[in-house]
């Protein structure tokens, strides 16, 4: 399978430039038109200003895309809900018929990691979701988990949404050997707060502490993600009790209305959207955009190393 370059990722990765790659769920899904094309090019500014070059990725007309140009990121935007939703188990169906998609974490990391490219930044992360009735069961995990169990890259996030079970989650974290990393806290962050109860593996606190993590995980050839996660900006975050009374509802209505499997997040999403007047979506942007800066950093810091 051909992978498509840009000739401005092509041409850093050959320079030995730093490269972030971006994913496209967050744009088809994870916000509305207008706002996710503007929040495209605005993660791609993120990483420029750092003196790297942004590597959006998404499949488009069949073709593994790295790197795309505003036409292409227009489209994604613009086509919305009307883009498959593309995990791993979605990418030889996409591809095979020639159609679009828009890749989550699982799939930007692992078409990242098969470009050569060594970090990822996100928003949030996909986990293990709540499960329907209290004291249950859920066997809704993201195939974003397992791929950070085989996918040596590095994954920069503000840990997963409380929409997720979030215990659940780092504990399956820890089960699939992925090397997690609390940059500037000690606790792993709920996306949309900066706190959760949940202690983080690691503390630390600057990139270059982060890139000889990333060097030592590369030359004992572990095949695990290390997962970077940076709350968000104080100015933004809400806190978690309020997050959790609009979760409470717009989970009741997921389980109403029968909404599952990868319709899940981005209901819960635009349902958290109207709920709080639309603050988690400048939430959203804001911690994604610093998550592209931090991952700019990174690449850097990396690449010094050498
Ligand atoms: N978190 C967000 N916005 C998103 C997603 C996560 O804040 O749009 C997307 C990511 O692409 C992630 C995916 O990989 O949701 C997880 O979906 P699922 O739980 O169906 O694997
Ligand atoms: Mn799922």
């Amino acid at each position: 399978m051909q992978l498509k370059f840009s000739e401005e990722v092509a041409g850093a990765l050959k320079a030995g430039r730093p490269v972030v790659a971006l994913e496209s769920t967050i744009i088809a899904h994870g916000f509305p038109w207008p706002d996710n094309l503007e929040l495209g090019r605005r993660l791609e500014g993120a990483v420029r200003e750092q003196g790297a070059v942004p590597a959006t990725i998404a499949i488009l007309d069949g073709e593994v895309r790295i790197g795309l140009d505003d036409g292409g990121l227009t489209r994604l935007a613009e086509g919305g809900g009307e883009i498959a939703k593309c995990s791993v188990r979605d990418l030889p169906v996409v591809i095979g018929r020639g159609g679009d998609g828009a890749t989550t974490v699982a799939a930007t990391a692992r078409i990242a990691h098969l470009a050569g490219i060594a970090v990822f930044a996100t928003g949030g992360i996909g986990g293990v979701h709540r499960p329907g009735r209290p004291g249950g069961v859920s066997h809704d995990v993201s195939a974003d988990l397992y791929e950070m169990a085989r996918t040596p890259i590095t994954v920069v996030s503000a840990g997963a949404k409380s929409i997720l079970d979030l215990p659940a989650t780092v504990e399956m974290l820890e089960t699939l050997g992925v090397t997690v990393l609390g940059f500037g806290t000690d606790c792993f962050p709920a996306f949309f707060s900066r706190e959760s109860d949940l202690p983080v593996m690691t503390r630390v606190d600057d990139v270059a502490a982060v890139a000889a993590m990333i060097a030592a995980r590369d030359g004992l050839g572990l095949e695990g993600a290390v997962l970077v996660c940076n709350p968000p900006p104080r100015d933004a975050a809400i806190a978690a009790a309020e997050v959790e009374d609009w979760l409470k509802q717009a989970l009741r209505q997921a389980q109403e209305q029968g909404i599952g499997g990868s319709a899940t997040t981005p209901f819960l999403l635009a349902r958290l959207r109207e709920l709080s007047g639309g603050r988690t979506v400048g939430v959203n942007k804001a911690l994604a955009i610093a998550n592209a800066r931090l991952g700019a950093e990174i690449a850097g810091a990396l690449l010094s190393r050498r």
